[in-house]
C-alpha cells in the first residue's frame, strides 16, 4: 500500500462568466489555496453550447434551463481542478449555498454574490461528479501533476 501514489479526491470548480467580468477570479482562487487544497488544472475558456448542455444535462428539465445555459456561455469562464483530502465537500462548503442570499457570510457566494441565476462559481457535488466534470471540461495533458514544497516545521 504506497498512500502517496493513491490519487487524492479532487473536485471541478469553475469560475462562471459574471465572476470574471466582475474582477473576481483572483479572490476566489485565492480561497481554496488558502484552504490548502492543490490545484491541479486551470484556464480560461469560452464553453461551447454543447458542452454546457452536457455538464448541467440533470437540470435539462428545469425551467430555468435555457437560461442558465445562456449564462454559462456568455462569457469566458475560469475551469480548475482541484484536489485534496474530503476536497468535494469543503469546497461546496467554501463556496456556499445555490441561493447567495441563504449563503453564509464568509463563503465565497456569501460573500460576494446576490442572485442564484448569477452565484459566480460551481463546485461539483460528489466525488464521481468532481471525476466526471474535470473529464468533461479539461483534454489529457492539461492537468498538471506536482507535489508542492514540504513545510517540515509546520508538521
Ligand atoms: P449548485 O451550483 O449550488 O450545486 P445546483 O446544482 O442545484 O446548485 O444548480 C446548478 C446551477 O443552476 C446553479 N449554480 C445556478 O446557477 C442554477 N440554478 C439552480 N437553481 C436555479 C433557479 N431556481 N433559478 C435559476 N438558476 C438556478
Amino acid at each position: 500500500f504506497l498512500p502517496h501514489l493513491q490519487k487524492m479526491e479532487e473536485t471541478y470548480i469553475m469560475i462562471k462568466p459574471d465572476g470574471v467580468q466582475r474582477g473576481l477570479v483572483g479572490e476566489i482562487i485565492s480561497r481554496f489555496e488558502k484552504k490548502g487544497f492543490k490545484m491541479t488544472g486551470l484556464k480560461l475558456f469560452k464553453c461551447p453550447q454543447e458542452l454546457a448542455e452536457e455538464h448541467y444535462k440533470d437540470l435539462n428539465s428545469k425551467p430555468f434551463f435555457p437560461k442558465l445555459i445562456g449564462y454559462i456561455t456568455s462569457g469566458p469562464v475560469v475551469c480548475m481542478a482541484w484536489e485534496g483530502d474530503g476536497v468535494v465537500a469543503s469546497a461546496r462548503k467554501l463556496i456556499g449555498a445555490t441561493n447567495p442570499l441563504q449563503a453564509e457570510p464568509g463563503t465565497i457566494r456569501g460573500d460576494l454574490a446576490v442572485q442564484t441565476g448569477r452565484n459566480v462559481v460551481h463546485g461539483s457535488d460528489s466525488p464521481e461528479n468532481g471525476k466526471r466534470e474535470i473529464a468533461l471540461w479539461f483534454k489529457e495533458g492539461e492537468l498538471c501533476e506536482w507535489t508542492p514544497a514540504q513545510a517540515p516545521w509546520l508538521l
